[in-house]
């Protein structure tokens, strides 16, 4: 977490200049206490504080407290090794927060989302972390975060660190496909994550009988051959010596454990629950086995009376002193955060000199951009369904395992989610993976993972995402409903992804050099039919980041015709048929790229012909020809001639048989057809 603070804070009291335990440490399991007792003191006086602000109105947003889950959360935050490995906290873990890193006045200053906030006041509470220092801040979606700290460990074991990973997840979250995607994936790829479950007995005012059948969670490890571990963690001393057991052997034996923590929840879901869906009595009964309380009580037994009272009077003055500096710092200001919705650096790359041309399909040209970026990035690596020694039903990663190993070409399991969450994973520790969707229809199953984690990354911590998704898209080739759809307008509608959609083979080509440099999430769209439909002289093109703009396919005066992907290729015939035919000369613009978009060249074609007609594969409504139409109309209408023309597919799920699908997509006729009726 970058200090953005110019003010200083106090500096903290002596006992919390021990952030770290290690197993042997436990040989002195009152002096491991005492140091665990410090930090679960300073966390619970803290989430009581802030409550406390929040009740007055100081503070916004949602307060979800970690009272209750003290123990848990201390020991894995003092067991953990903060250089090498890697964790994501979730919101009932304030004291993991505050043990990773940073000071106590910047979480703060989180919570006031004022200037001093990391997150520079766009996202709320508890919801930081410290990404540069391997801490992912957590989404809200549940289960989300689980597979981004498989990918940042497995990026840290690859670097040659004997790192570990802890991640968490509720009783509730224990519920969403995402846990199951990732504790599979973590046991398939051999990877060493501690995944704990904190089993608190409810999910906001939902029981434990109404979320899962059984008796237990930990049972599930069987399930995915792991090791699973219970835990009270409402017994400190047991919570370290179980957690401290774990750790090492995750670390030794590279196999993920499963451990339920039994901890509890003691104010609530939020701050605004009213709790009375809690049974009578059992508050207090969570009151009296509450570890904190409890863990005092064997201190003060064990005469640290004395030692006790200091700890607890100097958190308090320390907190009310950080308290006042981290309320003295000003507001936010709306200054750069438009622009921080994308990273603006990208990887600098000195590829090698160009080899010769080859006549290749889109396919091939893909393949071998593969190829050139896997010999030359070690950095790299390629993940997929079936990509590896099948080289992908498209066949773009072939020979890739071959000549790479498997450990930089992976199969992944069935699970696009996960595999999404992983790629993040690993690109937010300074690997850039490339991932293949086996068809762009799958993606949905990833649509939290890219448009809200990834997506989002940079702009709420100021983290880089370099992960270049391929998505192969579209129809024409009777795959049916659910391998034929093109969805870009589902990417283009939210934050922070860059998407290009090249048509030819050499643009297939550039547009892999151009995601793959990219600091940012990038989608390339690669048209199905396009993978073998023609063939082009290919090399290597040192101007490959032309990608990023719209390329003149044909230059006439009566209309602009902008279009990308397979339906170029339509449009260049229409335009042709009509020059031919009719007289009509067209402007033909492939796009290339449609996130960023550069809408310069539209924009002048348009000032010429004064005409505008967008042609795409996406369903007409709420379709990328809508957004284009929008804005060149918004900008220039008083220079058009006529309403603008949109050609799309159908609003319909994409049929099968070969005479609909040809009616549910535009085709050369329906184009020539519409751009006559456009003119007479
Ligand atoms: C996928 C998803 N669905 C719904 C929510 C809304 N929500 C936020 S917290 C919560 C309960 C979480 O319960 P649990 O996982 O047991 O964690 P706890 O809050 O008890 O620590 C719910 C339903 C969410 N954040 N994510
Ligand atoms: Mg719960």
């Amino acid at each position: 977490m970058a200090l953005r603070s110019f003010m200083t804070f106090p500096t903290p009291p002596e006992h919390l200049h021990h952030r770290n335990l290690r197993t042997a440490d436990l040989d002195d399991i009152e002096a491991a206490l005492l140091v665990c007792y410090g930090w679960m003191d300073l966390s619970c006086t803290t989430d009581n504080r802030i409550l406390e602000l929040f009740r007055q109105g100081r503070i916004k947003g949602t307060v979800t407290g970690g009272q209750g889950n003290e123990s848990l959360a201390a020991s894995v935050g003092l067991l953990l090794d903060k250089s090498i490995d890697v964790v994501s906290w979730t919101h009932r873990a304030l004291c993991g927060h505050l043990l990773w890193s940073g000071h106590l006045g910047e979480h703060l200053c989180q919570y006031l989302a004022n200037s001093g906030s990391p997150t520079k006041g766009r996202e709320g509470n508890v919801h930081h972390g410290d990404p540069s220092n391997r801490s992912y801040p957590m989404i809200s979606h549940l289960g989300a975060m689980l597979s981004n700290v498989v990918g940042g460990t497995d990026s840290q074991r690859r670097k040659g660190h004997p790192a570990i990973g802890v991640t968490f997840f509720g009783d509730g979250g224990s519920s969403t496909g995402d846990i199951h995607e990732t504790l599979n994936l973590a046991s398939v790829l051999n990877l060493p994550v501690v995944f704990i479950i904190e089993n608190n007995k409810y999910a906001y005012s939902t029981p434990t009988k109404e979320q899962y059948a059984g008796e237990s969670l930990v049972t599930r490890a069987a399930g995915y051959d792991m090791e699973g571990i219970e835990i009270d963690a409402c017994d400190t001393e047991q919570t370290l010596r179980m957690v401290a057991g774990a750790f090492d052997k995750v670390r030794a034996t590279r196999r993920p454990i499963l451990i339920e923590a039994h901890t509890l929840r003691l104010r609530g879901h939020a701050a605004y629950d009213t709790c009375d869906y809690l049974p009578e009595g059992l508050l207090e009964n969570w009151l009296d086995a509450d570890g904190l309380p409890r863990l005092r009580e064997r201190l003060l037994a064990a005469g640290h009376e004395k030692r006790l009272k200091a700890i607890e009077d100097s958190n308090k003055s320390f907190l009310e002193e950080t308290l006042a500096v981290a309320f003295q710092h000003p507001g936010i200001t709306p200054d750069d955060f438009a622009t921080d919705v994308f990273a603006s650096s990208r990887l600098e790359v000195d590829w090698q000199p160009p080899a010769p041309p080859e006549k290749l399909t889109m396919a091939q040209a893909l393949q071998r951009a593969h190829l050139k970026i896997m010999t030359e990035r070690p950095e790299s690596l390629v993940m997929g369904q079936d990509i590896a020694d099948y080289g992908g039903p498209f066949k773009v990663t072939e020979d890739l395992l071959e000549k790479f190993g498997r450990s930089r070409v992976l199969n992944t399991p069935l699970a696009e989610s996960a595999m999404v969450g992983y790629a993040t994973g690993l690109a937010l520790n300074g690997h850039r993976p490339i991932v293949e969707f086996q068809f762009a229809d799958f993606a949905t199953e990833a649509t939290t993972q890219i448009l809200l984690n990834a997506g989002t990354y940079h702009f709420r911590s100021g983290a880089k995402v370099p992960l270049v998704l391929r998505f192969p898209c579209g129809g024409g080739l009777t795959f049916g409903s659910f391998h034929s759809q093109d969805l870009e307008a589902i990417y283009l509608h939210t934050p922070g992804l860059k998407l290009l959609y090249p048509s030819t083979p050499q643009d297939g080509y550039n547009a892999m050099f151009a995601a793959f440099e990219d600091d940012n999430p990038v989608l390339i769209f690669e048209h199905k039919r396009l993978y073998r439909l023609l063939k082009e002289d290919v090399a290597f093109d040192p101007d490959y980041r032309s990608v990023w703009h719209p390329r003149m396919v044909r230059v006439g005066s009566h209309g602009t015709i902008v279009s990308y992907g397979e339906m170029m290729h339509l449009a260049a015939e229409a335009a042709d048929y009509l020059a031919t035919e009719y007289e009509y000369t067209f402007d033909v613009i492939d796009l290339r790229a449609l996130a960023p978009l550069d809408l310069e060249p539209v924009r002048a074609s348009v000032a010429r012909t004064h005409r505008l007609c967008v042609i795409h594969e996406g369903r007409l409504t709420c379709g990328f020809g809508a957004e284009l139409v929008a804005r060149i109309t918004g900008e220039m209408f008083h220079e058009l001639d006529a309403a603008p023309l949109r050609i799309a597919s159908l609003d319909s799920p994409v049929p099968f048989a070969p005479e609909l699908e040809a009616v549910y997509r535009p085709s050369r006729e329906r184009v020539i057809e519409a751009l006559i009726n456009w003119f007479e």
